[in-house]
């Protein structure tokens, strides 16, 4: 620990990683043991992307660790009874009472099974902001690990209302749990509401400033103009949620009006299954020996499997197969003897024949001309049949690739903008190539740390992909967790992060009301919950606190009060950013704009003492797991490699003995040693001490290792697009399933299983969820959709005052955002009070007129109106998720939803009375 020391100033450097754009590099300067500013790290230049710098919300790290509101020592409930009017009647106890209480309570759920009479998982877990929460908390996996079956069903809006359907789709198709343009290699992207400038922290706003210099042509389609559109080249007014119209009237252009050789036919021919043959009924014709799907060959004028050597298959025409075979759902082949087959690339360009950009323009309130120019923009961009050296390798070169933001790539709509964001890639062979559209994580398939390594070679000719059983005896009849991830979701698999990615909205719905055929899961034991504000951050908030506290036992780590800890039973104060230990990984590929062109390890160590009583989180996961009689299996765990990376490998043996207690340092040398260790093959041992002073350890990451494009090659892969196949046979076979189970609310999901995707009226079901409810279209005549700002990373960092003074330079903050001639219709003027009311409820804030939004959309920017959490509640801040609704009908087959309500404005005198919320 460090002590005050007059006359000292000291640069300890350290990462920041608050948001999904982390992680980044900064240096705390010191002065006599107090922390008082927050500066780049130098060190970083020329090897991290943003050379150093972290974004705006690092500098608020000072404020967050002296904040006077901060909860100090652990605190347990005296008021049983729980809801949003309860005082919880916290009081101080000792960590002695605190880990005892929770120890004996973990120990009796040990007892009593880890399992529920309904086969639930009695503990549960929620950590929120898109996984960062890992950074911050030590050793925790480890116990989670040593525990057992857990529960990560119950979601906080990370997950489903994020980037969920790109999650589970883009990895699906190119090992790509976020997607990024290669935004140092391109020339011109298509933004559907990538709000990049605000969300893709100092990496992104660094890339897209030096590319704008370099004359990038970035097109932002949104319904709002964000800072992202005012940097952009131009900005198109999009009507919310008919992205998926644009985007298949692009397709229509590219392969109806332009010439066919501008299009990149040999990277369809070759790397897609465009070739594939596809038979009347949609299924592809397959070789009736080897079940593998057949092309047509134009050298012997024959049907050939999908891997015959020195095949040139046909992208155009149409054949008959004298002899085939076909694979139908449940396992059940059928001959298909003078069978007609199709190329996919035909079935594909008919189904996109209707949707031109006449068609186009009356959804998406877009001129056609506009449409029409921006497809063949990027299809001139392209430099179809061009190539480029990187790392001695000549790979394509594809400058051009388009993004889809939060609200783009989630809920109804999204599985249609996924799909044809990456066929408009594949179309003119930019996908995963220099410039191109790109993944840049793993989350649903391992290893974690490398997503070339997690591609293998699996049916058809595709990689491989991790599905949910749906056959007969393999289906989860039974949900393993609340939110039935297995059961409903197939494409989200099994692996650990996929039921964090179930559709979490579920499992709080559930807890008060199942529909029909599904029993009522109890709620946890315990629940526990960490850097997480479901009460705020999802959607329908008033009842989803009331959901919450419905569960008996509740732990939160606690940094101040909160919504979601208001409900806890146990507060136990962690050490935070800047007053605790951890290694974690740094570089290669990452979320949002993090590729770099090295990649290591950087460390997050004390700059100052913890406050008051807070703990490091791996001191407390130790004494947890120590009391709870859990020691021996979780040092086996950061043995394994719970903590970051095994601590023994070829050449060296780190491994803490695994029945003592270790305190937190010792595991984090460990962990330094064996992570360098295993880095250089034994010859580099870095040990904490000089982690500490150096901060990271870092190698050179090939930038060819960006792409996916040499290990396609290498392993004869294709990528399985545009035709869907196999989702249609899944989507049968869950189909049947669900319905012998007698489950029938899903059938609508079901619907989202095609071949290729049809356009369906997706801002529609906004307005008929309105009319379901009983109330009239025409009374909520508005869009209401939201915006993340630069100064706040979700909720996370509310309730820091700095935050709020620097975002009240951008426009709209803290504001209900509306069109000036829309709000003069209205009779609102700026700084008006107005009341934003859906059928769920009504939110108030001040207006803020702007011309940069559609006249039929307003914009409540971040997550606000908290009515615990310090300083944030006595902002009086409006909120989306006040009124936005948490449905059945509104979730889509990947189960995630958007943050998009039918809304109707008022001016009113001022803010609601306090709890008088919706
Ligand atoms: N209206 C609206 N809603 C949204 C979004 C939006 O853009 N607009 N975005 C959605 C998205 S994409 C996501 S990923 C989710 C994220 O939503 P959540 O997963 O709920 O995450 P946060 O809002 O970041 O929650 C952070 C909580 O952790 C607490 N906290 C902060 N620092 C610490 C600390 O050091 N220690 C402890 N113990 N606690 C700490 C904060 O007080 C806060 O209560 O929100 C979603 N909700
Ligand atoms: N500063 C900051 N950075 C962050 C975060 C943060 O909280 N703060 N959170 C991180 C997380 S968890 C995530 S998930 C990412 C999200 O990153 P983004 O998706 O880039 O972020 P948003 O600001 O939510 O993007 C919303 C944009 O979508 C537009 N939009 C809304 N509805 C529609 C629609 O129907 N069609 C189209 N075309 N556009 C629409 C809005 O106008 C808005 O500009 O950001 C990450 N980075
Ligand atoms: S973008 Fe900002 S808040 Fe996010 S990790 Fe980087 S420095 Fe931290
Ligand atoms: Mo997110």
């Amino acid at each position: 620990m460090l002590d005050k020391v007059a006359g000292t100033r000291k640069s300890v450097p350290t990462y920041c990683y608050n948001c999904v754009a982390g992680p980044d590099l900064m240096c705390v300067t010191v002065e006599d043991g107090v922390a008082v500013a927050v500066e780049p790290n130098h060190e970083g230049k020329g090897i991290h992307p943003a050379d150093g710098r972290p974004c705006v919300k690092a500098y608020g790290l000072i404020q967050k660790t002296y904040n006077p509101n901060r909860v100090l020592t652990p605190m347990k409930r005296t008021n049983p009874r729980k809801g949003r009017d309860q005082d919880p009647g916290f009081v101080p106890i000792s960590w002695d009472e605190a880990l005892d209480i929770v120890a004996d309570k973990l120990r009796s759920l040990r007892e009593k099974g880890l399992l529920n009479e309904q086969g639930m998982p009695r503990l549960a877990a929620t950590f929120g902001h898109g996984g960062t929460p890992a950074n911050y908390m030590g050793t925790f996996p480890a116990f989670l690990a040593a525990w057992g079956p857990i529960d990560f069903s119950f979601g906080s809006g990370q997950g489903v209302k994020c980037v969920h359907s790109e999650h589970l789709y883009g990895e699906y198709w190119h090992r790509a749990f976020t997607v990024a343009a290669d935004t140092p290699n391109a020339n011109y992207i298509v933004s559907f509401g990538t709000n990049v400038e605000v969300s893709g922290g100092p990496c992104g706003v660094r890339r897209h400033a030096d590319a704008r210099i370099r004359g990038i042509k970035r097109v932002q389609v949104e319904p709002h103009l964000s800072p992202t559109g005012a940097c952009s080249a131009e900005w198109v007014p999009i009507k919310p949620k008919t992205d998926p119209a644009f985007m298949f009237a692009m397709l229509h252009v590219m392969l109806h009006e332009a010439p066919r050789s501008a299009l990149d036919l040999a990277f369809l021919r070759d790397r897609t299954a465009s070739p594939y043959l596809v038979g009347d009924d949609g299924w592809y014709l397959r070789d009736a020996e080897s079940g593998k799907p057949l092309m047509w060959d134009t050298v012997s004028n024959a049907p050939v499997p999908h891997d015959h050597p020195g095949a040139v298959p046909a992208l155009d025409g149409d054949f008959t197969v004298p002899s085939a075979a076909a694979n139908l759902p449940d396992g059940e082949t059928v001959r298909r003897d003078n069978a007609r087959g199709r190329p996919a690339f035909v079935v594909l360009t008919e189904t996109m024949r209707a949707y031109t950009p006449e068609w186009a323009e009356a959804i998406c309130d877009v001129p056609a001309a506009v449409v029409r120019r921006v497809a063949l923009e990027y299809l001139d961009a392209a430099c179809v049949g061009q190539t480029v050296e990187v790392d001695g390798k000549i790979l394509p070169y594809r400058p051009v690739a388009v993004t889809l933001g939060k609200t783009v790539n989630n809920g109804w709509g999204a599985y249609e903008c996924c799909w044809a964001r990456t066929v408009l890639a594949t179309l003119v062979g930019a996908l995963e190539v220099p410039g191109g559209t790109l993944g840049t994580t793993v989350r649903l398939n391992r290893p974690y740390e490398n997503r070339l390594k997690s591609v293998k070679p699996g049916e058809d000719g595709f990689m491989n992909a991790q599905m949910n059983s749906t056959k007969k005896g393999g289906w989860a009849e039974k949900p393993k967790g609340r939110n039935a991830h297995t059961t409903l979701i197939p494409i989200v698999g099994d692996s650990s992060w996929a039921q964090a990615l179930g559709p979490t909205h579920l499992a709080w719905m559930f807890l008060k009301e199942a529909p029909e055929g599904w029993e009522p899961p109890e709620p946890p034991d315990v629940w526990i919950a960490y850097r997480t504000n479901p009460a705020i951050s999802f959607w329908d908030t008033a009842q989803l606190s009331g959901n919450m506290a419905r569960m008996p036992f509740v732990l939160c780590f606690a940094y101040t009060m909160d919504e979601t800890n208001h409900m806890a039973d146990i507060l136990l104060p962690e050490a935070t950013d800047l007053e605790s230990t951890q290694l974690i990984r740094a570089g290669g590929s990452k979320f949002v704009e993090q590729h770099w062109e090295h990649q290591g390890f950087v460390l997050r160590q004390p700059a100052v003492a913890p406050h008051g009583e807070s703990r490091d989180f791996t001191w407390i996961t130790t004494e947890l797991s120590r009391r709870v009689g859990l020691l021996e299996s979780y040092n086996r765990g950061l043995n394994k490699g719970f903590a970051l990376v095994p601590l023994k490998g070829e050449g060296y043996d780190f491994t803490l003995a695994e029945d003592q207690v270790h305190d937190v340092d010792t595991i984090w040398d460990a962990v330094c040693k064996a992570a360098t260790a295993g880095a250089t093959a034994g010859k580099e041992v870095r040990g904490l001490d000089w982690m500490k002073e150096n901060g990271f350890f870092m190698q050179p990451f090939a930038r060819e290792d960006w792409y996916l494009h040499a290990t396609m090659v290498e392993q004869g892969l294709r990528y399985e697009l545009p035709y869907q196949e196999r989702l249609m046979r899944v989507g049968e076979e869950l189909r049947r399933r669900l319905h012998e189970a007698g489950i029938f609310w899903w059938d609508e999901q079901l619907e989202e299983y095609q071949g290729i995707p049809h356009w369906h009226d997706v801002p529609g079901r906004w307005v008929s969820a309105v009319e379901q409810a009983g109330a009239k279209a025409e009374d909520f005549p508005f869009w209401g959709i939201t915006t993340k700002t630069m100064p706040y990373t979700t909720g996370n960092n509310a309730g820091i005052p700095l935050m709020n003074e620097v975002a009240g330079n951008l426009r709209g903050h803290g504001s209900v955002i509306i069109n000036a001639s829309a709000a003069a219709r209205l009779g609102i003027k700026p700084g008006d009070w107005v009341e934003v009311s859906s059928i769920v409820g009504q939110t108030r804030g001040r207006a803020a007129l702007v011309q940069g939004c559609r006249p039929d959309t307003i914009v409540i920017p971040g997550q606000f109106q908290h009515w615990k959490t310090p300083y944030a509640k006595d902002l009086n801040f409006p909120s989306l998720n006040t009124i936005t609704q948490m449905s059945l009908e509104l979730t889509d087959a990947t189960g995630s939803g958007s943050d998009v309500v039918r809304v109707a404005v008022r001016k009113v005198d001022g803010p609601l009375p306090a709890g008088e919320e919706s």
